[in-house]
């Protein structure tokens, strides 16, 4: 055995994306052996996985960095306010580089198991080149939205041309230039592919079950000034970004009860006009709540909708109809509506008429139509919060398995540990806030800070375990469920409450307490010595 095969740590880090990066950097400050382990070939997580065509931000670009160093974040500048994928890798390349992470990030290596061993108090990780690691703390950095569901059709493998799942992108592109091109699915990732790829295939046939509220972006090229104004905010942003509702610079500005109905529909106009999240993250808190609200605010984007796209036909496949604005993740397009009206661009309506397998020539739907295509891009999501760690074989006290726990009931104690698995603390995780309402890095990074405090904390104070007790848990998840279940965003179908993973536990994923809430909740916890998690 080499040194290299019975490695000894202090922490592993599974991922090098957003979260794992940084905790990498907080937890070698401490002096800390830790290690971070990616399955893919460079760091970037999410970033290095979605490269296919359109993949951009819908979070402003300057409140997507981290805030932790100001000269970090001021030696890096933006080409605009959403930029792409291949600008947004780079940024992850210069923070790797920055901060001289690599020497401790082993690429190309895929975690396969983590056992608890009770005795020595540590965790014995295995990984797919057959390496055996030891370490104290098992840190998951392993993202919310990045278990794809790419094998979801009978059939998949008998395709005669290419199929893609948005998040497989090949790393060399693929050629559609020419091709007959299907797109299944259109949330955020799909519209981005959809508005990009249209012009550039020859023909496009875009598989829609249930449509969105997709809001236009306004994403203008930023020049000196622009970056040297957002760079002059800084201190602001810092400030600011960890106490909103959702992360970013703005917050609910409005009362809808206190407006006429007239002052309603400026304030919605202007913030339509602002091109961005801010519809739906800053205008009224009262959609997540309030029928009548939610219905309103739902028409006001409708009616934008319709007068873009007139034709009837198109208007019942891609305007919602049955679920409120707000209650799904809301996408942001750039002329994505228009793609339909283009002559080599065809909606095919699935919600009555669902596919049902593919054949070699194309896909089957349930009416017996084939559609005959060269190229199958599956933009159909994740198995979010759960599935990047169910794919690991992780198994906690007394052997049990943590797929088997979240097969039956989805829990976590504040979305950073899970009662039954000493010692592993989680970021991107459910019960806690995330990509469903908050600009990921504001939440990424007020969890792996929480993370390294608590483990400065323990080393400190001479403890070598931590888990949450069952009591502490039980009061996270009740609390959780209460702030859920009394939003609307419970009652619909989505990722959002594992609605689009067959047996899935039915729970809302992300907290939505607010981040700033949310914030508050676990300094405390940590202030009055890890309340509701035990230490020795
Ligand atoms: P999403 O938002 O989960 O979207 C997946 C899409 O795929 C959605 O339109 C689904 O329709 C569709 N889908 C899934 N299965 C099928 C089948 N069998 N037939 C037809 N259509 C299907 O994933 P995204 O990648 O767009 O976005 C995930 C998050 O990543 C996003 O919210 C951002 O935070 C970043 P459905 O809605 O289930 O009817």
């Amino acid at each position: 055995e080499t040194a290299a095969q019975s490695l000894e740590l202090d922490a592993l880090i599974i991922g090098a994306g957003v979260a794992g990066l940084y905790q990498l950097h907080q937890l070698r400050e401490q002096g800390l052996r830790v290690r971070a382990y990616d399955a893919a070939d460079d760091v970037g997580g999410t970033w290095y996985w979605n490269r296919y065509p359109g993949a951009r931000f819908d979070s402003e670009a300057y409140i997507y960095q981290y805030l932790f160093s100001e000269e970090l974040y001021k030696n890096w500048s933006w080409s605009q306010r959403f930029p792409g994928q291949p600008e947004i890798e780079r940024w992850m390349h210069y923070i790797a580089d920055t901060l001289d992470l690599r020497r401790d990030i082993q690429l190309s290596t895929r975690i396969t198991s983590a056992h608890y061993d009770e005795l020595a108090a540590k965790w014995v990780v295995q990984t797919d080149r057959g390496e055996t690691i030891t370490t104290r703390f098992l840190v998951a950095c392993s993202g919310m939205l990045s278990a794809p569901m790419s094998s979801m059709f009978e059939g998949q493998e008998d395709f005669d041309g290419q199929i893609f799942h948005t998040s497989r992108w090949p790393k060399e592109g693929a050629d559609l230039d020419g091709k007959r091109v299907a797109v299944i699915g259109v949330g955020a990732t799909g519209i981005q592919v959809i508005q990009t790829v249209a012009g550039k295939v020859e023909h496009l046939k875009v598989f829609i079950r249930t449509p969105q509220y997709a809001l236009p972006m306004r994403n203008p090229t930023f020049d000196e000034s622009d970056v040297e104004a957002y760079k002059s905010r800084f201190a602001e942003l810092k400030e600011t970004l960890p106490t909103t509702f959702s992360g970013f610079e703005y917050d609910f500005e409005h009362v809808w009860a206190d407006l006429t109905p007239e002052q309603r529909d400026d304030v919605l106009e202007e913030i339509y006009e602002n091109g961005s999240l801010k519809l739906w993250l800053a205008s009224f808190g009262e959609m997540f709540y309030d029928e009548e609200v939610s219905e309103e605010i739902s028409e006001f984007v409708r009616r934008k909708m319709r007068a873009r796209l007139q034709d009837p036909h198109l208007c019942d496949l891609l305007i919602p109809t049955d679920y409120g604005f707000g209650t799904h993740r809301v996408p942001l397009e750039t002329n994505y509506l228009e793609v339909y009206h283009r002559p080599n661009v065809e909606a095919v309506g699935v919600r009555n008429n669902p596919i049902t397998r593919i054949v070699p020539e194309g896909i089957v739907m349930a009416d017996g139509t084939l559609h005959e295509v060269d190229v199958i891009v599956m933009a159909t999501g994740f198995d979010a919060g759960t599935g990047a760690l169910t794919r690991i074989d992780i198994r906690g006290r007394g052997g049990r398995s943590l797929k088997d726990d979240w097969n039956r009931d989805i829990r976590t104690t504040m979305g950073l540990m899970v009662h039954g698995y000493p010692n592993m603390l989680t970021t991107g995780a459910p019960l806690a806030p995330s990509a469903a309402l908050c600009n990921m890095t504001t939440c990424l990074q007020q969890q792996t800070e929480w993370i390294a405090e608590c483990i400065r904390y323990m080393r400190a104070h001479d403890h070598t375990v931590i888990e949450p007790t069952l009591a502490g848990e039980d009061e996270w998840v009740a609390h959780h469920d209460e702030t859920a279940n009394a939003t609307l965003v419970s009652k619909t179908d989505s990722w959002y409450n594992g609605a689009n993973v067959p047996g899935k536990p039915r729970r809302v994923l992300s907290y939505i307490g607010g981040v700033g809430v949310y914030r508050e909740k676990t300094l405390a916890a940590a202030a009055a010595g890890y309340k509701g998690f035990q230490l020795s």
